[in-house]
């Protein structure tokens, strides 16, 4: 059966590549997508063919891209590859055009996800002209049934003057009623609270809403999600979930957490995919999740039965977790929700519901200051993401990482961050293989002492101690957060000279 049953929109059927027409140089261009899902599967090659045509004619066409967080090769990947991007936000994760914002070539603004849709709204990104957004499904009355990620669609599709849809019928169709889309926020000064108390409350409906007047083309497909495949967990991953799981057995017996835990949010990649597997063999059952995305290990966990519910904005599957999603979808109704980005990582929730925060880490310094982003200060990896949305208000956060990078030879922990993402004023837990540092009522002194006994690796331990006693020696005046700033500043530095690292 048909997954378009709406007949106006039906009547706007037609390929990727007439569809990609209505796209033109210079447009602001709205696409779905959040960890590799969720994300429009053919219009942006189509578009990436254009780009190339016009640009072999000697013509301009670039778009300033706007997603709900990273995408994949067939969408930022073919676009970066043609140089079609001038502009992109809020975060990318794609490696070609990591590379083209590292050359200067690409505006990059790294934005947290909470502030993305609100920034729109405010007026603060300028005109919306085109969104591109894949769908499940579309109704009879024109409502869409979303795909494996909401990010910023709902915003995107009220805020764009053109809409181009993408129903792809790889996603199951009995994904309908896995979604809740809050259309209740107001602009200041006519904000309400967020009538969202507990993580699994429904506040909005299961459908996206569109204007089929905008609707301009509407795109078939059947084409799987990225679906990136995880490490499996290593030693040092292991080692960083067992510090996890003894500091919140530690905090339940004194009375600072419930037994079941508080809502948790993970971030991505492997570290975080280990967390969730340690839980599994842990004591812990009940568990609930309010977080971005949902990955393989959180679905073992529902399986399991010691996860009773997730709320996200979108999945991060591998192929396996996909494929066993599909096979297995109706034993997840009512223990998975997904709703827009806005109201996953809306700091009044995350604060009111007491999130348990884990995010990874590129360097955390001795004073508690985390770099997540920025590769000796001047090199985007990815971007903020939802780190800052989480930690900022969560009940407890968690910096995650190595204690080395580059099969040892770079730090993770050093005098001074080369980038600032989450300060000093935010950061409470850091975790390494070595050990964990709870900073949580501390000193700026103490935090330096117990950051390096208990996070940094025995490689870099005197060489940290040292610099700490030397700061506090020089600087009699000024021992709140003493620092020898050529010297911290030359620590990274140290790296380029010999070679360890190339950003
Ligand atoms: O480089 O890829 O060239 O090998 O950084 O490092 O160890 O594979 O770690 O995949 O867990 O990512 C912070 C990037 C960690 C991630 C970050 C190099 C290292 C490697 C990746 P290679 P790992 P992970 C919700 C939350 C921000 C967004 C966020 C991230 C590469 O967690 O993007 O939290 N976070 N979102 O070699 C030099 C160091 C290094 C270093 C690592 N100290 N110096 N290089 N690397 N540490 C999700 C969303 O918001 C969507």
């Amino acid at each position: 059966m048909s997954r378009i049953t709406c007949p106006i929109l039906q009547g706007k059927v037609t390929s990727a590549e007439r569809a990609a027409e209505f796209i033109q140089d210079e447009d602001s261009v709205g696409m779905s997508g959040f960890t590799g899902a969720g994300y429009p599967k053919l219009v942006p090659s189509a578009l990436a063919k254009r780009m190339a045509a016009a640009h072999t004619r000697g013509e301009n066409f670039q778009i300033g891209l706007w997603t709900g967080a990273s995408t994949a090769p067939d969408a930022d990947g073919v676009l970066a590859a043609v140089n079609g991007v001038s502009k992109r936000l809020p975060y990318n994760s794609d490696p070609t055009m990591r590379a083209l914002i590292n050359a200067g070539e690409v505006d990059y603004i790294d934005a947290h996800l909470s502030h993305s849709a609100q920034n729109l709204w405010f007026g603060f990104y300028g005109n919306l002209d085109v969104a591109v957004v894949e769908v499940a499904a579309i109704l009879p009355n024109g409502l869409l049934v979303p795909s494996s990620s909401v990010g910023n669609n709902k915003t995107w599709l009220e805020q764009a003057d053109k809409v181009i849809l993408e129903v792809n019928s790889w996603h199951p169709r009995e994904l309908e009623g896995f979604h809740d889309i809050y259309y209740g926020t107001r602009l200041p000064p006519h904000r309400k609270p967020i009538p969202l108390t507990k993580p699994m409350q429904r506040i909005g409906e299961p459908y996206l809403r569109v204007d089929p007047a905008k609707v301009v083309a509407v795109v078939e497909t059947n084409h799987r999600d990225r679906n990136a495949a995880f490490d499996p967990p290593d030693v040092r991953s292991e080692a960083i979930a067992s510090h996890m799981l003894d500091f919140l057995r530690h905090e339940v017996a004194a009375n600072r957490m419930p037994p079941h835990l508080l809502p948790l949010q993970s971030g991505v990649g492997n570290v975080a995919n280990a967390v969730m597997a340690s839980l599994q063999h842990s004591e812990f059952e009940g568990l609930v999740a309010f977080t971005e995305v949902i990955q393989d290990g959180m679905l073992d966990l529902i399986d399991s039965g010691k996860m009773v519910a997730a709320s996200a904005t979108s999945f991060g599957l591998s192929d396996t977790g996909a494929q066993h999603f599909l096979d297995h979808i109706d034993s997840y109704k009512g223990k998975i929700l997904l709703r827009s980005e806005e109201i996953s990582n809306h700091p009044e929730l995350v604060r009111r519901l007491g999130v348990i925060a884990m995010n990874g880490m590129i360097e955390a310094d001795i004073y508690g200051n985390v770099n997540s982003t920025h590769i000796m200060g001047s090199a985007i990896m990815n971007g903020i993401g939802g780190s800052g949305d989480f930690s900022r208000n969560a009940y407890v956060n968690f910096f995650l990482s190595p204690s080395t990078a580059r099969d040892g030879a770079i730090s993770a922990i050093v005098p001074m961050v080369s980038h600032v993402d989450h300060t000093e004023h935010d950061v409470q837990i850091i975790v390494t293989e070595q050990g964990l540092a709870d900073l949580r009522g501390l000193s700026p002194a103490d935090r330096a002492e117990r950051v390096i006994a208990n996070c940094a690796h025995p490689d870099f331990r005197d060489l940290l101690s040292d610099y700490v006693s030397r700061a506090w020696a020089a600087r009699p005046h000024a021992r709140h957060t003493p620092h020898l700033l050529n010297e911290s500043l030359s620590w990274h530095q140290r790296y380029l000279d010999t070679g360890s690292m190339q950003p």
